[in-house]
């Protein structure tokens, strides 16, 4: 199957042209004005934006937690992802305190094999480092494509693990080629302010934001970053809200350390007031929780200024119904929000249309980035002869409004519910292949592949 793609406006990282793309298989064949080729199919892309398919670097699909799952799978969360212009996800392995990581690949590979209609990875998130999990990780990074490796230093109990484990897990990764990436907030600080809050019986989801005050995610961070300084273990921050923490990531930049960071489209552009709507604020539960105003400027002036390089979603779906499981106590409120369809259109919408970013800056942190920092760079990320041909057909004209009734993740509210954004996709490209076209998606589950990863990337 060939197909050419004429006329579009093709935007990667680093380039901004209006050429034809010639697609072989499952990879580009060749760019160029005017390609005198014969294909399969053509598609007229005059008028479209031409970019990268999206890879989101952080979903939690089928996931088990907080006592009840992540209630996209992975063949409802990848093609959601695939409706909103992402072809690749990286979703997150738990290792269970006590049990080896290879078990827990195992048991993540039971429910996503086959059942991914989009492109995906793994990170696998070490929750209980000691002399059996080090001699993992080798393995992990040189056989089995997973070479970056989550760490919690919250959920005590469950995921968190010490400094101590920490520094161990970071020498490890490091004498291998490895990355670590952290949900740096302080889980004791955590615990002691939910205890708190719940000895004085404020249990409405506002306490849940009370509970983590930017301090919180400030210290952790910082304590990362020095450890990961000490060690020289390439580190990766998940879902950075907040200006105290990209302070601590600025300054350490003054001793020539790179941090990579990541935030989430919703730290961008919705904030904490939305807690103070009694139980409805539940539907954005998550942690961190959403910060202030003055944070989102950070985190905006934060990516031009390249101490931010990615955005991603932590896509964590929770029904209504299992949201109601705190009904009565915040703490009980599973965390997450579903964002997996709606980060690129919110993202130009908010970002690119009202000049906050530019569209190369768009692509860069909704794709290219990652796939440079997750070891996948140039086969994913961008277009050009040789890669994957993952790519996405955006009118940028075209206004739509954001809901659930519409929406396609496998999740019975929104957090946008009623947005009206700038900006649509049209069709999507995913290894060659037409995966959605004028609102309909024409790849079955299975289609979608585990791609696995190289050694990564110090610097971006
Ligand atoms: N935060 C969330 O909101 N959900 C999943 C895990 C996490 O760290
Ligand atoms: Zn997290
Ligand atoms: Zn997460």
């Amino acid at each position: 199957m060939s197909v050419l793609i004429k006329n579009g406006r093709i935007i990667t990282a680093d380039s901004d042209q209006t050429a034809d793309i010639f697609i072989s298989g499952e990879t580009v064949q060749a760019i160029g004005k005017n390609l005198n080729v014969q294909s399969d199919k053509e598609i007229d892309a005059t008028g479209l934006l031409i970019f990268p398919g999206g890879i989101d670097p952080h979903v939690h699909l089928d996931m088990p937690f907080m006592g009840t799952f992540s209630s996209d799978s992975y063949e409802t969360g990848t093609r959601a992802a695939l409706y909103g212009g992402t072809t690749m996800v990286l979703d997150f392995i738990l290792q269970k305190q006590g049990n080896s990581l290879q078990d827990a690949l195992q048991e993540w590979k039971s429910r996503s094999d086959n059942n991914c209609v989009g492109d995906y990875s793994f990170h696998m998130a070490v929750t209980d480092f000691n002399e059996e999990t080090k001699k993992e990780i080798k393995h992990f990074i040189e056989e089995e494509g997973i070479t970056s490796f989550k760490t919690f230093m919250a959920y005590k109990g469950a995921l968190m693990i010490d400094d101590r484990q920490m520094i161990g897990l970071m020498e490890e990764v490091k004498k291998h080629g490895g990355l670590i990436n952290v949900h740096a907030t302080n889980g004791d600080m955590i615990d002691y302010l939910i205890a708190k809050h719940k000895e004085e019986g404020k249990l409405s989801p506002l306490y849940h934001y009370l509970s983590q005050p930017e301090i919180t995610e400030a210290e952790a961070s910082e304590r990362f970053i020095d450890m990961a300084s000490y060690t020289g273990c390439p580190g990766y921050i998940v879902h950075l809200t907040c200006e105290g923490a990209l302070n601590a990531v600025r300054n350490a930049t003054k001793r020539n350390q790179k941090i990579f960071v990541e935030t989430c489209i919703q730290y961008l552009i919705l904030d904490a007031s939305l807690y103070e709507r009694d139980f409805e604020g539940a539907k954005w539960v998550m942690s961190p929780p959403l910060r202030e105003k003055k944070d989102q400027q950070t985190l905006w002036a934060g990516i031009n200024q390249g101490l931010v390089q990615v955005v991603a979603t932590d896509h964590c779906p929770f029904m209504w119904e299992q949201k109601l499981l705190g009904k009565n106590d915040f703490s009980k409120i599973p965390n997450g929000h579903p964002a997996i369809e709606n980060r690129m259109e919110l993202l130009f919408s908010e970002g690119v249309e009202k000049n906050k970013i530019t569209l190369n800056k768009f692509v860069e942190v909704t794709s290219t980035n990652a796939a440079k920092i997750f070891g996948m760079f140039p086969k994913k990320g961008t277009i050009a002869v040789g890669s994957d041909a993952d790519i996405v057909l955006f009118n940028p004209n075209e206004k739509h409004v954001l809901s659930a009734s519409t929406h396609h993740m496998n999740v019975d509210y929104s957090g946008y519910e009623g947005w009206e954004v700038t900006g649509k996709v049209k069709t999507v490209l995913l290894r060659g292949k037409i995966a959605i076209d004028n609102n309909e998606c024409k790849v079955e589950k299975g289609f979608g592949k585990f791609v696995k990863r190289n050694k990564v990337a110090s610097i971006v």
